[in-house]
């Protein structure tokens, strides 16, 4: 071969490389990549199935995804606490038939397609559904490829999640000794409530219970009282508590736009980390003013069920902390696209995790923290006996620190039949109405299970009003004080356990019932089962007061799963 011909072949080889000739290169390029991949043999959905469990008092839905491989499934939260049975219909008359049969690897296709399989998509029913099968295939694909699922997204950028702590008190008082109880563990970031989402212990004026409008067991929550509150909080925790510690609030979205804004100037200089749902998703154009307003740091977005939520707010630069519910947007698929979007406007992540969460999608924040860059707090739960019991590897906490464990996938297992043992509370889910003075509706009523006892004797009106709030701290509201002395007692119950909480109800109960019937008030026989004893003396009860069936089964509730809670 002659050098002319081996240049032109040389030339011609180079040219046909670079305009995509096929060479041999590409040829080995083409080949399926089946030769590497001959590890990962097809896998193929067999089962989705939703399973219903209440270790901690609320409605859990996680998604279990059963494989063509025998024992390798994975878990997903789909938790829609105020309406779980209409996720567990969409899981198992839906999701499942038409999951059943696809290749388990191939997420990203597959939460595309069930996306729209309903046509009619984002809501929070679908996206909870969709978010249990989305998580539990990411928890699969962590057991296949035998690592936490952190490190399929790139690994870790810091060695722990630094979390924040709940403490909220009836009174200053009662609510400094609860931030100094959580700095003592190690906690760094607190947030800080006045009783209930919006105070509405301090409200006190219920003209539309007077008036017989609603419901005798709706609550009243008025904004001036808040309003005039919430910077008193503030002030009283900074001088108790000094100004290390990073300070927490939730507005709950519970006063009209404008007086959030002054709210927040008024905050300003106790350097909050964040104020949180300071407005309703529905005013979402207000944070414009509220930007031009205030430089405090704004955390939004738990009850975000669409991109049309975020988007513009991230882009924009109207919020510093995007706080989703993963679950809520349609799992972890979507959360990972929204800390990518938000990372290129500094907006950081704050991650919903309340109690109506499952250690499952806990995990799945904490898997997400770990390998975000703009990681910003993570809101954290202490997962009590029984939530240990049923979800075996929950995330643990120490130093003020969120941990999840270094096992494949989330790490963390069901427990089926200790499931079974937790059953729903009766109560369906839904939200009791929250009221104004004058009856108008409070945007997002509270979680709350209200004991509710009413007897008229003699004119007297005399209630005591119990509100827990589950697995933190219990808020008492005492509408006569002046009747039930024991109603005080119970503001200290914080700190007790079942026996004594069980001893007060019932000690409220008979003394409700021997005022109604004019008795004299006696003291309770230690020895009996005072619960029992005062239902049992509850029997004339029946038929005397209006409420009489309803309070009973409240009292009921109450005592049979609120003083469980409170044990955690
Ligand atoms: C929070 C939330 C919760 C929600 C609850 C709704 O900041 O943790 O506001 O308390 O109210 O998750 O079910
Ligand atoms: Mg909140």
């Amino acid at each position: 071969m002659n050098r002319r011909v081996l240049i032109k072949t040389l030339a011609f080889g180079t040219a046909a490389g670079s305009i995509g000739w096929p060479g041999k290169s590409d040829a080995i390029a083409a080949e399926p990549h089946a030769t590497t991949n001959k590890a990962l043999s097809p896998l193929k959905i067999t089962k989705v199935r939703a399973i219903q469990t209440a270790p901690q008092r609320t409605r859990l839905v996680v998604v279990k995804v059963e494989t063509s491989e025998p024992g390798l499934y994975g878990l997903g939260c789909a938790t829609f606490n105020q309406r779980p049975l209409a996720v567990v219909t969409a899981v198992e008359e839906y999701l499942d038939p038409f999951a059943r049969g696809r290749d388990a690897d191939n997420i990203e296709d597959l939460w595309q397609n069930a996306y729209t399989s309903s046509y009619w998509r984002n809501g929070p029913v679908l996206n909870n559904a969709l978010s249990g099968l989305d998580m539990a295939l990411w928890d699969i694909k962590g057991k296949r490829a035998n690592m936490p699922v952190y490190q399929l997204i790139g690994g870790k950028c810091r060695f722990a999640v630094d979390c924040y702590a709940h403490s909220s008190g009836r009174d200053l008082k009662e609510l400094e000794e609860s931030v100094k109880q959580n700095m003592e563990p190690g906690f760094r970031h607190i947030r800080i409530q006045l009783g209930g989402y919006g105070s509405p212990q301090l409200s006190t004026e219920a003209h539309f219970k007077d008036a017989g409008f609603g419901l005798p067991k709706d609550t009243l929550m008025d904004t001036q009282p808040y309003l005039k509150a919430t910077p008193k909080m503030f002030e009283h925790i900074r001088t108790t508590c000094g100004d290390d510690i990073e300070l927490l609030h939730d507005v709950h979205e519970r006063v009209e736009p404008r007086d959030a804004i002054r709210l927040l100037k008024e905050l300003e200089r106790y350097r909050p980390f964040f104020i949180e749902d300071p407005i309703a998703p529905e005013a979402n154009d207000y944070f414009r003013q509220i930007r031009a307003a205030t430089t405090v740091p704004i955390a939004m977005g738990e009850l975000f069920n669409s991109p049309h939520e975020w988007v513009g707010l991230i882009k924009d630069r109207l919020i510093d902390f995007v706080r989703v519910h993963l679950s809520q947007t349609g799992g972890f698929t979507v959360a990972r696209k929204i800390a990518t979007l938000a990372e290129w406007f500094n907006v950081r992540s704050a991650w919903h995790g309340p109690t109506d969460l499952s250690p499952v999608g806990h995990a799945a924040n904490i898997h997400l923290d770990l390998a975000i860059h703009n990681f910003g707090i993570q809101e954290s739960l202490r997962f009590n006996e029984a939530s240990q019991e049923v979800f075996p590897g929950c995330p643990t906490i120490k130093n003020g620190y969120f941990y999840v464990n270094e096992a494949p996938g989330w790490g963390v297992d069901i427990n089926e039949e200790a499931a079974r043992k937790y059953p729903y509370p009766t109560h369906p889910g839904y939200w009791e109405p929250v009221r104004r003075r004058d009856g108008s509706a409070v945007f997002c009523p509270h979680i709350l299970l209200g004991v509710l006892t009413y007897c008229y004797a003699s004119g007297v009106y005399a209630s005591a009003d119990i509100e827990l709030q589950f697995g933190r701290d219990t808020v008492v509201r005492h509408l006569c004080a002046d009747i039930y002395p024991e109603a005080d007692r119970l503001r200290l119950f914080r700190r007790r356990n079942r026996k004594e909480i069980q001893r007060c109800l019932a000690e409220v109960l008979r003394k409700a019932w021997h005022v109604r019937e004019g008795l004299q008030c006696q003291n309770l026989d230690e020895s009996v089962d005072p619960l029992t004893a005062s239902l049992d003396s509850q029997a004339t009860f029946e038929g005397i007061h209006p409420f009489a069936e309803e309070a009973e089964e409240r009292i009921n509730r109450a005592v049979r799963f609120d003083c469980w809670a409170l044990d955690d």
